[in-house]
């Protein structure tokens, strides 16, 4: 079992999903879908529905300092296998989950660095280690708003899909096909609901559907919790958080769109219709550095964007 009072190493996070599939088997399984440069495992627990209409990937923890994505995504998994009898809504899908998308670099922020953001690559020359996984998908790779070089901390990679955590999920999305109507990837901090592009500002096919459903999403964890999330396309609104105007040079635009990042790819490559980031909290307070105390409240307003989300998929929100 896993407490939400503290931020956990991949081992325990590890070992909770194989506990749940001890304990339910006939729901719950596990797929090493790849093996990272430093040869950890990624693992996709599967949660299935007796009534499953869809499938739906659910991504934590591809920036390796944002510990409260896995531990919410962890928070979910609960939800959905220990608690299942309460939340029945969840018959309806088969969850594919990824609690730690960076496994090399999760372990990196426990041990060495905890601001590390990128996988654990090492660089040609050494001294930068590290790709940006949210920048190595190949939809409009290398772009904007994605480095070429491999100091920064948004380094795309030397070509689209070279590190083995975006094959892995490359692979095992192509696999599991089109029956997937729903991904999303959990991040921090914000407090937003984003929709694809992130590449320009651009909207990507069913936005209107989609920034609908985001604002349900933000109402229900406002009534939940208080918490206020913003919804919109990624481009659009972190362009407007950032504060900049308009008439700015192409140098900085170059710093406010984001290509290559897995939303993009999951809707733009993959047609998964929806497909969010949601930027976990907090507003800024704390921003990475979000204290345990707070892991199972954010969990809360993680699982009330899936659940509405299914809930939508079905028709029966
Ligand atoms: O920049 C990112 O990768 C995400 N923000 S974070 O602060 N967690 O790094 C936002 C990604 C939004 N999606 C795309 N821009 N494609
Ligand atoms: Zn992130």
């Amino acid at each position: 079992n896993l407490t939400f009072q503290r931020y956990h190493r991949i081992s325990d996070i590890y070992a909770y999903l194989e506990y749940l599939v001890s304990k339910f088997p006939s729901i719950c399984s596990i797929e090493t879908i790849g093996t990272t440069i430093q040869g950890r495992e990624i693992k996709v627990l599967k949660i299935s529905g007796s009534n499953a209409k869809f499938g739906f990937y659910i991504e934590g923890g591809i920036h390796a300092r944002e510990w409260v994505s896995p531990a919410s995504v962890a928070y979910i998994v609960r939800e959905l296998v220990e608690y299942r009898s309460k939340n029945s809504f969840a018959e309806n899908a088969d969850y594919y989950v990824s609690p730690v998308a960076n496994p090399d670099g999760y372990e990196f922020t426990h041990t060495n660095s905890r601001l590390w953001r990128k996988n654990r690559r090492d660089s040609t020359d050494k001294s930068c280690p590290g790709v940006d996984l949210n920048r190595n998908y190949g939809y409009q790779w290398g772009g904007l708003g994605a480095s070429r070089q491999s100091c920064d901390e948004t380094f795309a990679g030397e070509n689209s899909f070279s590190e083995p955590e975006t094959q892995a999920v490359r692979d095992f999305l192509t696999k599991i096909g089109p029956s997937v109507q729903a991904y999303v990837a959990f991040h921090s901090y914000g407090q937003y609901i984003l929709y694809p592009y992130g590449y320009d500002k651009v909207l990507a096919p069913d936005s209107a559907v989609l920034q609908k459903l985001g604002a349900r999403i933000a109402r229900n964890i406002k009534k939940a919790s208080k918490k206020k999330y913003k919804v919109g396309n990624s481009a659009i609104l972190l362009y407007e958080a950032s504060g900049i105007p308009f008439n700015i040079s192409r140098n900085l635009i170059k710093l406010l769109f984001r290509t290559g990042g897995a939303d993009d790819w999951a809707k733009g490559s993959v047609g998964i219709k929806y497909t969010y980031t949601i930027e976990l909290r907090d507003a800024g307070r704390y921003g990475f550095l979000l204290p345990a105390s707070q892991i199972e409240a954010t969990g809360k307003d993680a699982f009330i964007a899936i659940k509405t989300i299914t809930q939508e998929i079905a028709g029966i929100g």
